[in-house]
């Protein structure tokens, strides 16, 4: 993180907070860039508070974990031998419902990431509003050529452990990178066995036999576009035969690139961690799905089906799907995917907006160029929260003990991400941003997440 001085903050309470954080944090790149991010964004905000926020500590309340919890996961591979993981619950706010935010299988997974996960989640929860506090967790468990016995036996060791920190009034899991249906599925089974109880609520993403709310799966992607579509409709721009490329391959890419098919935008092309495809006539999508989700295999197979297709491998400093031309850029894969030479190559391509379908998928040096160049940036915590929007409508059937048409549960998504817009659009007219919504989104969460924390008194 670049100093304050280079910042050129007007607030001194800003600038303290976010020194002491850089002191206590200096081994936590992602955290202290998803946390400047935010509170540089929130400065006008602050500066009209100043007072009433140093008096309460309010900011280094905000920046510091309710609670962490790290713990060991051993369990048995397929040839007997023992391995062990580190798993991860970061309880991060709870004072506008219980925590809430997904899990993260990947091996990549350390505390810096599981913070800046959590801390991102509560402003994204706060936008949604419905009532939940912000969490994150995981392991850095690889699930890449593990058998499906392997699978479950993670799993349930993982549960044994987690099962003593969440339910469905104090914390409540899902899904993220490496955790879908056939993981949630894993561990609700063995919180049922454990706590005998059937507890639906407790985890979100469940399957549809289950107590799954439909439309889940879809949401993240299908919510990405509605954001998309009412941003680009505010600045006088038909999203309707724009062309688009989509990083990942995942829950996320997959639902978007079919939301943005139905809303008559060509995709051009998609990948995963190794390389990318690209179909100039339109992904077909069910070929995708078919080596994703029925085979779990690489998105180089697609070519088997479409061997007009192009396969691009990742080599060098820009993943090799953002050198394909479009209008739409959506990364939907991983954090800091598009660093500042990726976001000049978008920007000389012309692209006219960004979706961040990911958790913080643009460095900060990315997203100040896009604004620079005029280039629309859809920032994450708010575009991609209809998942975890989706994962509170599941919560609230469960509570009621009923179960909603899909139909009802993408009207209401939909209505949650228009709304969310607004209140980008709010916040970014109340305080003159120029179209900058990822400010906007910050301003507007931040507001409601102060008031909450502020009547609760000092917790
Ligand atoms: P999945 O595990 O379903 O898919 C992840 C995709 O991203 C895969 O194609 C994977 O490729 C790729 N990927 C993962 N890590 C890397 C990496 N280090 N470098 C390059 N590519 C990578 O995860 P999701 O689709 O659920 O999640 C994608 C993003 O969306 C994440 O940032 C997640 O936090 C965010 N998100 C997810 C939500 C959800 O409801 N699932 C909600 C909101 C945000 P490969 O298979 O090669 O690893
Ligand atoms: O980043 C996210 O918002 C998610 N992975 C979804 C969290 C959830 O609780 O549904």
């Amino acid at each position: 993180m670049s100093n304050n001085c280079e910042l050129n903050l007007k607030s001194q309470y800003l600038s303290e907070v976010l020194e002491d954080l850089r002191k206590k944090n200096s081994n936590e790149p992602e955290f202290l860039q998803a946390v400047k991010e935010v509170l540089t964004s929130l400065e006008p905000v602050i500066l009209k508070h100043e007072e009433e926020y140093r008096r309460v500590s309010l900011l280094e309340r905000m920046v510091e974990p309710e609670r962490i919890i790290s713990f060991r996961v051993p369990w048995i591979d397929d040839n007997g031998n023992v391995r062990v993981n580190r798993g991860y619950r970061v309880q991060f706010n709870g004072a506008i419902g219980p925590y809430k935010g997904g899990l993260r299988f990947h091996p990549s997974v350390n505390q810096s990431i599981m913070k800046f996960l959590g801390f991102e989640q509560i402003f994204k929860n706060a936008l949604t509003t419905r009532p939940i506090g912000g969490g994150k967790g995981g392991s850095d468990f690889d699930p890449k050529g593990k058998s499906d016995f392997e699978i479950m036996k993670f799993c349930q060791s993982f549960m044994n452990e987690l099962q003593k920190y969440i339910g469905q009034d104090l914390d409540v899991p899902a899904g993220d990178i490496g955790v879908g249906g056939r993981e949630i599925g894993y561990m609700f089974g063995q919180y049922r066995k454990i706590r005998n109880t059937y507890e639906a609520g407790v985890l979100t993403g469940k399957g549809l036999t289950y107590g799954g709310s439909l439309a889940r799966t879809q949401a993240t992607g299908y919510g990405l576009l509605y954001f998309m579509r009412e941003m680009l409709q505010s600045n006088n721009i038909i999203l309707q035969g724009k062309t688009a490329i989509i990083s990942g391959s995942g829950n996320v890419a997959i639902y978007a690139c079919e939301k943005a098919q139905q809303l008559g935008v060509k995709v051009l092309g998609m990948s995963d961690s190794s390389g990318c495809i690209y179909d100039e006539n339109g992904i077909k999508l069910d070929i995708v799905k078919e080596i994703k989700e029925v085979k779990r295999g690489r998105i180089k197979e697609y070519l088997n089906s479409v061997p007009s297709a192009k396969y691009m491998e990742n080599s060098g400093s820009v993943p090799s799907i953002y050198t394909i031309k479009a209008d739409i850029i959506l990364p939907c894969a991983t954090q800091n995917d598009i660093n500042i030479e990726t976001a000049e190559l978008i920007v000389s391509n012309g692209a006219i907006a960004i979706g961040e379908g990911a958790n913080m998928p643009c460095t900060n040096e990315a997203v100040e160029y896009f604004h620079k160049n005029k280039v629309l940036v859809a920032p994450g915590k708010a575009a991609n929260a209809g998942g975890v929007a989706t994962s509170a409508l599941e919560m609230t059937q469960n509570s009621m003990r009923d179960a909603w048409t899909f139909e009802k549960v993408d009207k209401k998504l939909e209505s949650i991400m228009i709304n969310i817009f607004k209140q980008c659009q709010k916040a970014d007219a109340e305080y003159n941003l120029g179209c900058n919504y990822v400010a906007g989104a910050n301003i507007a969460a931040f507001k409601k997440i102060a008031e909450a924390m502020i009547a609760q008194g000092v917790i």
